[in-house]
């Protein structure tokens, strides 16, 4: 090999390098964004108590491979909406989260993280997890599973939207 040959081979290498590593900043500093967008103060009067206090709405969230449902009855009855949630601000809500019970291979943890409300619950087949909370701002927040729960587990994301 000559010397030339060897130094395009080294040039072609370290751009190889230097473009993974830009990928993996760019990647790395997105995640890092997103989590430090978390105020705690968001969300109000959260608790775990597993019933659902006087003048809280339940949401029935329940976790598929993979996505994520919603059910709460309003003036037109029974609604279900999968993957993104509409709420009100300065409204409390208890979300009741199970997951999907059924053929084994269906039955699967997951685990519904709303980073920038704190919230945090296990999707488990056959529980109702419950976590009650206020959210006092409006916005879009993003709804996230962080069980791994099969190879399409990166779908099960959507936003939660609390509008005035
Ligand atoms: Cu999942």
């Amino acid at each position: 090999m000559s010397d030339d040959n060897h130094k395009k081979k080294m040039k072609a290498e370290a751009l190889w390098i230097a473009g993974f590593l830009v990928v993996l900043a760019f990647t790395a500093g997105l995640n890092f964004y997103i989590t430090s967008q978390k105020d705690f103060s968001i969300a109000t009067k959260m608790t775990g108590s597993n019933s659902i206090p006087n003048g809280s709405i339940p949401i029935v969230v329940t976790g598929y491979q993979w996505a994520w449902s919603y059910t709460y009855y309003n003036s037109t009855g029974k609604q279900t909406f999968v993957d993104n949630l509409n709420i009100t601000v300065n409204q409390s809500y208890t979300l009741v989260v199970t997951s999907i019970a059924g053929a084994q291979q269906f039955a699967v943890i997951h685990d519904l993280y709303i980073p920038q409300m704190g919230i945090q619950i296990y999707a488990v087949p056959g529980q109702n997890n419950t976590i009650t909370f206020t959210p006092d701002k409006t916005g879009t927040f993003v709804i996230e599973c962080v069980e791994y729960c099969g190879y399409e587990h990166y779908l099960m994301r959507g936003y939660l939207t609390v509008v005035a």
